[in-house]
């Protein structure tokens, strides 16, 4: 497969947020972090008019940033994932999928080139998420999944945060530290010269904290080479390739691609639904669209979360939820994007911009609110505008704080 591509972004300008009667933020506000805790605040408070169906006020679940779960709640969720990653897949005839949990990695990438860089992307990756949270249930974990919010990370050493620091209340530790080079991925061949980045500390295999001496299967499929701008891939990704889960954890990448600043501007300076999925992926489609100046040549935030984590398989689009990490990031892809359609339910929360494949490529036609998207054969298909308002109970219900 040879798509040079990959994952997402975010910057400066103004618009959008007058128009919203938004309070004024300062330059601090913002990089601090408050006036995102701000706007998840206001994002709330529209959302709890939206109350409908079968979710009720006395239990509507509220997904928590990791750190501000308490330590034994968050060890009850990695229980749940561990007790995901034994139960049998439903896929026999796939030899590279061992357990339900690599089912959805395997759903991801034979779902890649449709649910990437197309207007699937935000709704179908919330209802991945929400597949997941009824696995999870189902493994004993009945408490809301949480997120990861960059924005705390971006300033210290990443392996120190709660989400990696190898405790018995994280998701594992950094790879093992392995020297070798700093990233050159050629991220859109043709258009710009190949992205480099400095090493992350780990790269090695994940020997310690829960997720120590996990293995993975499936791929690569898409997975970067150190210091080059090639990646590595597998003829036949369905094939059972056992390798050790690998992390590369890289406070710079996240620090340039993740910090409060690029999260806020991208919600604030994006008034429309394409150029703020085009912002949030780095869709060089835009790169001529006045609206998206202060997005042109930013990765994003989509990518740098998924980079900064970096490894095997996290660093692989196509497979990279098969690193637990995956789940905690696109929670707080689905956050920054439903803290965005509730800023203006009126307006955001009916439609979908984009077509059925990645960057149009083959061209598709445009994707409806009246179609339904698959993710699991055991959960039902279930309509785009049925999850566009998480408080409905048909079935989402759901609020961040
Ligand atoms: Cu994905």
């Amino acid at each position: 497969m040879h798509i040079k591509s990959v994952i997402c972004v975010s910057a400066a300008l103004a618009g959008a947020a007058s128009a919203l009667n938004l309070p004024k933020f300062s330059q601090h506000d913002i990089d601090s972090g408050s006036a995102l805790a701000a706007l998840n605040k206001i994002a709330t408070q529209n959302a709890m008019k939206a109350f409908k169906g079968k979710c009720k006020k006395s239990d509507y679940k509220v997904r928590q940033e990791w750190r501000t779960i308490p330590p034994g709640q968050r060890r009850k969720y990695v229980a749940a994932v561990q007790c995901l990653q034994k139960k049998p897949s439903v896929f026999q005839e796939v030899e590279g999928t061992t357990s339900a949990y690599e089912d959805l990695q395997w759903i991801h990438l034979n779902r890649t080139f449709e649910v990437h860089f197309s207007a699937l992307f935000l709704p179908w990756h919330r209802y991945l998420l929400h597949t997941y949270e009824q696995q999870l249930a189902a493994c004993g974990y009945k408490g809301p999944i949480p997120y990861w919010e960059w924005g705390f990370d971006t300033e210290g050493d990443l392996s120190k945060s709660p989400v990696f620091d190898d405790s018995d209340a994280s998701l594992g530790a950094d790879g093992d530290r392995v020297p070798h080079e700093g990233y050159n991925m050629t991220l859109w061949p043709d258009q710009y010269p190949a992205v480099t980045y400095p090493p992350g500390n780990g790269s090695g295999c994940v020997t310690k904290g829960p997720f120590g001496g996990l293995e993975t299967h499936l791929g690569p499929v898409l997975l970067t080479d150190w210091g080059t701008s090639t990646y590595t891939s597998v003829e036949n990704p369905n094939l059972k390739n056992t390798r050790c889960l690998k992390r590369d954890l890289n406070s710079v990448l996240l620090h340039k691609h993740a910090n409060f600043r690029n999260t806020t501007n991208l919600i604030l300076q994006s008034n429309e639904l394409d150029i703020f999925q085009a912002a949030l992926a780095n869709d060089v489609r835009f790169d001529n669209d006045p609206r998206f100046a202060p997005f042109v040549g930013d990765q994003g935030v989509h990518f740098g979360g998924h980079m900064s984590i970096g490894g095997d398989p996290a660093g692989d689009v196509f497979l990279s939820n098969g690193d637990p990490a995956f789940y905690l990031h696109h929670g707080q892809i689905d956050r920054v994007w439903w803290i965005w359609q509730n800023l203006d339910p009126a307006n955001r929360l009916f439609n979908v911009s984009g077509t059925h494949t990645f960057l149009n490529s083959p061209p598709t036609p445009d994707v409806t609110v009246d179609e339904s998207i698959v993710v699991h054969p055991d959960f039902p298909p279930v309509v785009i505008k049925d999850i566009m308002n998480t408080l409905t109970g048909d079935p989402l219900c759901y609020v961040y704080i």
